[in-house]
């Protein structure tokens, strides 16, 4: 008596013999060693497909001689049979529980790696966020300026680099503002509000100093430098003691901060809405430690509005501070918690202060405001105008002014 399966890349399926090819067949007693045909026997005994055992009596099959194999042979093998099959039955039924838990199981590791990667995008200081995003891109640039100069004035000032307070610890500043000229030992007060300062002026007030100006339905106060190149001008950023923190986040910007007569951000609303009545021209004034002034005009300036990121709009540029900005024109404004720059990570996370941000910056007025001129940091994120003293360089004073472009 013999036992056959046949055999295909599918598995081992019992099959009658010579139905189909190709077949395994073995005498009963060796087919209950061969893994194969008892595998066979197996799957046929539970169900999953269709059990033919075919018990070849008085011929030779596979070698196994003719004759008569003992009744009792046949009973010991149906009785291994069944309980091979019953075995089997609860080892499929184990596989499938096992296989309910993997399922489990993978389902939730995923739900977990999904939870982890939103994680790591909400904390992009992580260090499973660093992982992934290189650090930002230095400004290579050196100044024309030093080539055949000298900076030892900045170097004699060099000290160790010391954080800016925070802003609850703000104060006035001197009243001097980075601007050559001098100012009043106290500001006016004019009447008010004005349109902007250039209207202030052209109604007689030429001293320099805090002004109320109406921007929309809100009243700001403002330094308006009336005495400078005629006068007109509108402060909207300053920096000269570090008493403000720059490093704050997207509201802070767009309303502004710090105080008129010392270190302030006028606002990015502000600006836009100032910026959106008529053409205007930007100067921006800087001022390193050992006394150097450099200027850097613009025959251009607005801000887009905030659905469109306080967008930076610029003109043609001129002054001998070098052109830092023309790199940032036509960019988003981004923040600590609004990044919108082109930089796979977070530009003012590393530069510490809000700017219209590329990839990274050739200029930052608004980073930390470090002492005595070069720092040492990890990342470039100084007061530094890197055409003019390098991005490693911090400045002393700096500010930005706009004024309407006369018709
Ligand atoms: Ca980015």
């Amino acid at each position: 008596m013999c036992v056959c399966v046949s055999v295909s890349e599918a598995g081992i399926r019992p099959s009658l013999l010579g139905l189909q090819p190709p077949t395994l067949c073995a005498p009963l007693s060796e087919a209950l060693l061969d893994p194969r045909l008892l595998l066979g026997l197996l799957v046929s005994a539970v169900g999953l497909v269709e059990l033919r055992v075919l018990v070849v009596r008085g011929e030779s099959v596979g070698g196994a001689s003719p004759g008569a194999e003992p009744a009792s042979a046949l009973a010991l093998l149906g009785d291994r049979v069944l309980n091979a099959s019953a075995e089997a039955q609860r080892a499929a039924a184990r596989f499938h529980q096992l296989d309910v838990k993997f399922r489990e199981l993978a389902q939730l590791v995923s739900q977990q790696s999904g939870l982890i990667a939103r994680l790591e995008r909400l904390c992009p200081g992580s260090a499973g966020g660093q992982q992934q995003v290189l650090p930002p891109p230095l400004v290579p640039v050196v100044p024309v300026s030093l080539v055949g100069g000298t900076d030892d004035a900045g170097r004699r000032l060099n000290s160790a680099a010391e954080p800016q307070r925070d802003q609850t610890l703000r104060q006035p500043g001197p009243l001097a503002s980075p601007l050559p000229l001098g100012h009043p030992a106290v500001p006016p007060k004019p009447a008010g509000p004005w349109q902007d300062c250039a209207e202030a002026r052209q109604a007689g007030h030429g001293q320099s100093g805090v002004y109320e100006l109406r921007v929309g339905r809100h009243v700001v106060s403002a330094w308006c430098e009336q005495q400078l190149e005629g006068g007109g001008w509108t402060v909207i950023q300053r920096r000269q003691d570090g008493s403000v923190n720059f490093f704050t986040t997207w509201q802070h910007y767009k309303v502004g901060f710090g105080q008129p007569d010392g270190e302030y951000w006028l606002g990015l609303e502000p600006v836009h809405q100032l910026t959106s009545r008529g053409d205007h021209e930007l100067l921006v004034l800087l001022e390193d430690w050992g006394g150097r002034g450099a200027r850097a005009h613009y025959d251009g300036f607005s801000l887009e509005p905030e659905s469109d990121h306080y967008r930076l709009r610029l003109g043609q540029y001129h002054g001998d501070a070098g052109d830092s900005l023309s790199w940032h024109n036509d960019k988003p404004f981004s923040t600590v918690d609004r990044d919108r720059d082109s930089y796979s990570g977070n530009c003012a996370l590393y530069q510490r202060g809000g700017w219209w941000y590329h990839a990274c910056a050739h200029s930052n007025l608004n980073g930390v405001w470090h002492r005595g001129g070069h720092y040492r940091s990890r990342y470039q994120d100084g007061v530094y105008w890197a055409e003019f003293r390098g991005g490693a360089y911090s400045l002393k004073k700096a500010a930005m002014l706009i004024r309407p472009l006369r018709p």
